[in-house]
């Protein structure tokens, strides 16, 4: 068995968690926060046989789509009297879903 951990953004997680409800997963929705962007994204806990970790994965391609978002970075203002750090825009793209695959030792319900 597989614990696959999936990061998405917040905008498709309602239609993956639909479309792996769907094809008989069971799933965990987690809120959690980017720690680049400091904002709100979803992390799924998806336990899977083995032989089905491709089918998820497929379902998380078909939904998750890359998407690109200003953010503002800040740097250090050498050229600033007194330095200090001046914000600027920076453009990040952001998934379609990051996905970690791991072993599970046991599975269990008590
Ligand atoms: P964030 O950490 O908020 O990152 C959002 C996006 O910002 C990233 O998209 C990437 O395009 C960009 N980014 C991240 N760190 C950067 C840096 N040091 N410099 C420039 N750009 C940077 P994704 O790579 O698609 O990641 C989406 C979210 O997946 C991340 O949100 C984070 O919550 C998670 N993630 C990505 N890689 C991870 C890892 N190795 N371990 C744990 N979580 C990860």
């Amino acid at each position: 068995m597989k614990l696959i951990i999936a990061i998405v953004q917040d905008e498709d997680s309602s239609r993956l968690l639909n479309g792996l409800m769907n094809k008989g997963f069971g799933v965990t929705k987690l809120a959690t926060t980017g720690g680049f962007l400091r904002a709100g994204n979803t992390t799924l806990l998806i336990g899977v046989e083995d032989e089905k970790v491709q089918d998820a994965i497929g379902a998380i391609e078909s939904v998750c789509k890359s998407r690109k978002q200003l953010t503002t970075a800040n740097t250090s203002a050498t050229g600033v009297s007194g330095g200090g750090y001046v914000p600027f825009p920076v453009e990040v793209t952001i998934g379609g879903a990051t996905l970690f695959v791991l072993n599970v030792e046991q599975f269990l319900k008590v």
